[in-house]
């Protein structure tokens, strides 16, 4: 593309707006930089000292949180009590959890992650047909970091955002070098997703007909996102703390590594890649309808000096219109978080574009409007 970004230049002298330009409005990407052979972290992307991994302080021993992945098959089995009580257990202590034998096909899950790499190989021209603006479906966003303009440090990474509203659509405007692999994953999830809420809500004693549940879950996005390797990870992140606003995340991570969820009050834990498995993280929405039972999970993205990492979540939500609000008070008759609409809650989390789990205050019973 047309802006030329001097790539040897120390961080100091490199042009923050021509930068901007290059990466973000031109379409180049971070895998532009990364491809122009940048040998440093331009200041855009570097994270404050504060927000930094250090290793030895932050990152502690995950043997006591992690349990190994969770069998979903024996949901149907004689040993139902305790995959059912796994499950609770961990979305109420931790907010997620890694799943096997959940009915969606290896090659599914492949074809996925390879339908990822083939999107971004594609050149800088391709892929900015889809940038915001340009593309010819506002439902399809190709783009980089989070929310580029708001951001205050820039993510490593790049990704296509598509939000599912029929196959129709999906087959015109998706890009045809990923849109039917990504189709087939969205349909292969869609058991799975209806299977793990219905048992969660299910533990706490909610009991919903099927279409008032699905109605948490029946908005479906899905992202492909890319993180290029990076001349010096501990700068910056992939993408930074935060938790997602849906009702659940379903997470598919190649083996590369670098995904961190926290455990409050003691540090940050990686979650290994596992063949096979999908992870499942617990978003703000069934915080809020658990009425704070089950825990929304904060996480982060670190990026790795040698090679590019690849993620697919779905968020599986509700749609705008769908009031949330909790299912249940707690023991003493209270509820944390009030009633809103989903669509109201998506626009704070955006505008507020808040590290951490800080979105979910907006939604608590007790704070002033
Ligand atoms: O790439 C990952 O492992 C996590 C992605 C993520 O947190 C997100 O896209 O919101």
């Amino acid at each position: 593309m047309d802006t030329h970004i001097d790539t040897t230049a120390s961080i100091s002298s490199h042009d923050a707006a021509e930068l901007f330009k290059f990466v973000v409005e031109e379409g180049n990407g971070v895998k532009g930089l990364v491809d122009s052979n940048i040998s440093f972290v331009p200041s855009c992307f570097v994270h404050p000292l504060h927000e930094q991994i250090d290793p030895k302080q932050v990152i502690i021993d995950a043997s006591p949180y992690l349990t190994k992945p969770i069998d979903l098959s024996g949901l149907k089995g004689e040993d139902k009590r305790v995959v059912v009580d796994e499950l609770c257990g961990a979305a109420a202590k931790l907010g997620f959890f890694q799943v096997i034998n959940h009915g969606v096909p290896l090659e599914v899950m492949q074809l996925v992650k390879q339908a990822a790499h083939t999107f971004f190989n594609l050149s800088p021209e391709k892929k900015a047909v889809f940038l915001k603006g340009r593309t010819p479906c506002p439902r399809v966003v190709y783009g980089t970091s989070f929310l580029p303009e708001q951001e205050k440090s820039l993510g490593w990474r790049d990704n296509l955002r598509m939000i599912y509203a029929d196959d129709q659509e999906a087959m015109q405007f998706w890009p045809q070098e990923c849109r039917d692999a990504v189709l087939n994953y969205l349909r292969a999830t869609n058991k799975m997703i209806h299977e793990i809420l219905n048992t969660l809500l299910k533990g706490l004693g909610v009991k919903l007909d099927e279409s008032t549940m699905t109605q948490y879950i029946e908005d479906r996005v899905v992202y492909l996102n890319y993180y290029p390797n990076c001349p010096n990870p501990q700068l910056t992140f992939g993408a930074s703390r935060h938790s997602d606003m849906a009702t659940l995340t379903i997470l598919l991570q190649d083996d590369t590594g670098g995904l961190f969820f926290k455990v409050e009050d003691k540090g940050w834990i990686e979650i290994p890649p596992v063949e096979g498995a999908l992870v499942i993280n617990i978003g703000d929405t069934l915080e809020i309808l658990s009425n704070g039972r089950y825990k929304s999970a904060e996480h982060r993205v670190t990026v790795n000096s040698t090679k590019a990492r690849v993620s697919v979540p779905i968020f599986a939500s509700p749609r705008s219109g769908t009031m949330i609000g909790p299912l249940l008070p707690d023991k003493d008759g209270n509820t944390l978080y009030r009633k809103l609409l989903f669509g109201e809650y998506n626009a704070y989390y955006f505008k507020a574009n808040n590290l951490g789990k800080k979105s979910l205050d907006y939604a608590k019973s007790t704070e002033d409007k």
